[in-house]
């Protein structure tokens, strides 16, 4: 074998060690996980958010052109949120903005992750599609509301809306105050 060859093909080595070194030490000492094709659930036409126990919701979305179904959910602070993703069209993407959570939505196919929100992290966490899927691609998103019961309307509505998608935003929101605007609803 001619050194330079041999060189490479050790170099080569090398790095995947180096890789699976990595993949492990992320899903050992980081929790890191990918997203799972389950193949033992029927794909859903529609999209619910249930309340298994006290901080523990399991969202069943479905990802279809142009939008997210439910568009929106509530949940407290600290919660571990389990979430079914399914499309009855064509693929999207389901990206959680400001966490690790991003999916594929396929036809025909449910996709599992897990997500658990800090006790001290919340506010509004934008959802958006990452895969092209059409005309309004661009505009499909939603969002997923974490605020403790406390910073909750009569509703149950957050008394501090997002800024609409459409308009764009003033200043960047600080998602960790939690003043009123005064009641203000949409
Ligand atoms: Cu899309």
């Amino acid at each position: 074998m001619d050194k330079y060859e041999q060189r490479a093909v050790l170099g080569g080595s090398f790095l995947m060690l180096i890789f699976f070194v990595a993949v492990v030490i992320a899903t050992t000492g980081f929790g890191v996980t990918v997203p799972t094709c389950i193949v033992d659930v029927k794909p859903f036409k529609h999209g619910q958010l249930l309340k298994l126990a006290d901080k523990h919701y399991e969202l069943h979305a479905v990802a279809k052109m142009w939008s997210f179904d439910p568009p929106e959910i509530t949940i407290p602070p600290g919660s571990r949120l389990d979430i079914f993703l399914t499309s009855p069209d064509v693929a999207h993407g389901f990206n959680i903005e400001k966490t690790n959570i991003n999916l594929m939505a396929i036809p025909g196919q449910v996709t599992y992750a897990s997500l658990t929100f800090d006790q001290n992290e919340w506010g509004n966490f934008r959802l958006f599609c990452h895969e092209y899927c059409g005309m309004n691609h661009h505009a499909m998103q939603g969002w997923i509301k974490v605020w403790p019961a406390a910073a909750l309307g009569a509703t149950n509505q957050p008394v501090q809306q997002p800024a609409p998608a459409a308009r764009p935003a003033e200043k960047p929101t600080d998602t960790t105050t939690q003043q009123s605007n005064g009641g203000a609803k949409q």
